[in-house]
């Protein structure tokens, strides 16, 4: 036997948590809380990866903080009173934040949950912990739980088993299991069998536990608040046949109900592994049935399967209540503890308006979804970033010519070189010694109606002029009487002597594949107009943007006629060429950084300085 049998957790325990584990923190003072215990049983966490910091948690309604130390040392030494350590790191790293923890005189038990440590480490591990008194709970367990005194990491389950098993006060039965998942069934068992449970540990499934079944079960013999004992053993290992000497030689006299599962291998031809290391039988000596036989003939409570494993323990249970040596205390209603507003909201309690809204990406499933359609769809579908534009901008697959659509225009627009407005801020930025975002952002702020950013007032202009049944000519004198230009008309550089290749490749385009574009050709009738006063009143890259943007949404059959005039009031009509010249700024901005361009001043030369005469 490795531990001293003393008590391992009382009322005033305290304990570190290692590893970032904020649930099962939090879960470990609501159980406190609900205990009545007067304050949380951690007392700080340690974790490597972050600096020291504090991490909030509930304690009842009140929110309290919990320091986080990113070394040990620190840990230990600002808190003394810390006797226990929770150790969920993982199997790789659970060794060695062992071993450490074992240099620190102050702890007294560890808890390691981590599965899959190899069994030569876990050996040194408890060699060393048993020099120094130590007892290890674990590896590859939950843990164990002490009603009023501390529950270990996510044993027990959430707040609603806890009170379904009463664990939030203690009973007069002690258990000791392998498996911690079994161990969530006992609290359910004995709870409605007996007045519930003292204390419950899982051992772990491993071949080599840090502390076993007669660490335990020595212990609660000797703590006179425990009066029956239940052992839930499994198939493989004999160290209950321990348990059956310690029964015949008087070392263990209260009262127990042992069972080892597993008592199913039997009806299998070769040999049954089950869901722990160490739950294999290696001879017939350590099969569940010949371990049940002698737990039975060494005078333990055993039944004849599982199933009536609730039936003994009461039987056993109400025995020691008529004879007077259970007297059950009066129930006491624990304390409410508010539940986690993400656990009531998916138990369907309560139900609370969203702050936001969204229609065209979810991301909280196993994929990605765009408008609906998950994204290895859009991949298989080959949907090209035409596609993306078309479910993330208009919530729909729209067809193949629309896809193509965007694309060219992304690709037209994606740069008109460095001369241009948003081109030269970004320039100028990237030269200012400037990041890529404040430099992009820098030449999209560029963008408007004098400068890529026409299309909205040409969409607007264009189909108001249309809707309303003005002729092209009357269009161009109600402009020009306003003393308005026309948004999409004219360019610095380009005219019809010069014409801009990337109008023709959109426009040919559209004429040949939409299926009716009337606002395009309104909008060519009009370029003839304003060509004939002026060569470079073109339509522009903007202005055939934008029409054939109209006749899309509103010939296409993808879109009502409410839709396609909601996006021209929305202002959704500048999007494709923001889009594409952002790829354009962003070429820019690399080129400056790659040609390692020094801050830009501009020249005085190239300004001419008009100051008011008095204060020349
Ligand atoms: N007049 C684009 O003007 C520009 C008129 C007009 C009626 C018009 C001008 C304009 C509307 C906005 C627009 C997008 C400023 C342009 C783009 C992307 C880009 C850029 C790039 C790229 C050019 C001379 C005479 C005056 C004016 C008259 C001019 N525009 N009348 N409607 N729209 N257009 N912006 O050459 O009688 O002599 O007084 O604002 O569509 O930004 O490459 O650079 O890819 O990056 O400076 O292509 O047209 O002409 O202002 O000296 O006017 O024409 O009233 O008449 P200009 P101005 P008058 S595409």
């Amino acid at each position: 036997s490795k531990s001293n049998h003393k008590p391992l957790f009382s009322q005033q325990s305290k304990s570190i948590i290692w590893g970032m584990q904020t649930r099962a923190v939090q879960s470990m003072l609501d159980f406190d809380f609900v205990c009545r215990r007067d304050e949380p049983s951690v007392s700080c966490m340690v974790y490597p990866f972050t600096g020291d910091h504090k991490q909030k948690f509930y304690w009842g309604h009140k929110e309290v903080l919990i320091p986080v130390y990113k070394k040990m040392d620190d840990a230990m030494s600002r808190h003394p009173e810390a006797d226990s350590l929770i150790n969920f790191a993982s199997l790789r790293s659970a060794y060695d934040a062992t071993l450490e923890t074992l240099n620190f005189p102050q702890i007294k038990v560890i808890a390691i949950i981590a599965e899959g440590i190899p069994e030569n480490m876990t050996r040194k591990l408890i060699l060393e912990a048993n020099k120094k008194g130590v007892s290890i709970i674990g590896p590859a367990t939950v843990g164990g739980i002490k009603p009023g005194c501390l529950k270990i990491g996510n044993t027990g389950g959430m707040m609603d088993n806890i009170l379904h098993s009463k664990l939030y006060r203690p009973g007069s039965v002690a258990y000791v299991s392998r498996s911690g998942g079994m161990s969530n069934e006992l609290n359910n068992i004995i709870s409605k069998a007996t007045d519930g449970v003292y204390e419950g540990v899982a051992i772990g499934g491993d071949r080599y536990p840090g502390t076993t079944f007669m660490d335990h079960l020595l212990r609660y013999q000797d703590d006179p608040a425990v009066k029956m004992l239940v052992l839930l053993g499994e198939v493989g290992g004999i160290e209950e046949y321990e348990v059956c000497e310690a029964i015949r030689s008087g070392r263990l006299t209260k009262p127990i109900v042992a069972w080892c599962i597993g008592t199913c291998a039997s009806m299998f031809t070769s040999e049954v592994q089950f869901g722990h290391a160490g739950s294999c039988a290696n001879s017939d000596r350590e099969t569940a049935t010949a371990k049940n036989a002698a737990l039975k003939a060494a005078g333990a409570c055993t039944p004849s399967s599982f199933d009536q494993l609730g039936d003994v323990i009461h039987q056993l249970y109400t025995s020691l209540v008529e004879k007077g040596d259970i007297i059950p205390a009066p129930e006491l209603p624990p304390p409410t503890v508010p539940m986690d507003y993400s656990w009531a909201r998916e138990l369907g309690l309560i139900r609370k308006p969203a702050s936001f809204m969204t229609s065209i990406c979810d991301e909280r499933g196993q994929e990605l979804l765009y408008a609906g359609m998950p994204i290895s769809d859009v991949l298989k579908q080959n949907m090209g970033i035409g596609g993306v534009v078309s479910l993330l901008w208009f919530q729909r697959a729209l067809p193949a010519y629309v896809s193509k659509f965007f694309e060219m225009c992304l690709m037209v627009t994606a740069d008109h070189g460095p001369a241009v407005s948003g081109a030269h801020n970004t320039i100028v930025c990237a030269r200012a010694g400037k990041d890529l975002v404040s430099s992009l952002v820098s030449g999209l702020l560029t963008i408007g109606d004098r400068f890529g950013g026409a299309l909205d007032g040409a969409a607007r202009q264009f189909s108001e002029a249309y809707d309303t049944g003005l002729i092209p000519m009357e269009f161009v004198n109600a402009m020009r009487k306003k003393g308005q230009l026309i948004m999409g008309i004219g360019h610095r550089v380009k005219s019809i002597n010069n014409p801009d290749m990337r109008v023709k490749i959109i426009k040919e385009f559209v004429l040949d594949n939409f299926p009716t574009t009337p606002l395009l050709s309104y909008a060519l009738e009009v370029e003839k107009i304003t060509t004939s006063k002026k060569p470079n009143l073109i339509l522009n890259v903007d202005g055939v943007i934008a029409v054939s943007f109209v006749d899309l949404l509103r010939h296409s059959g993808c879109f009502t006629r409410e839709e396609a005039q909601e996006y021209i009031e929305m202002g959704a009509i500048n999007s494709l060429f923001v889009l594409g010249r952002s790829i354009g700024f962003i070429g820019h901005y690399m080129d400056q950084k790659r040609l390692k361009q020094g801050l830009y001043r501009h020249p005085w030369d190239d300004i001419s300085y008009v100051l008011p005469e008095q204060y020349n």
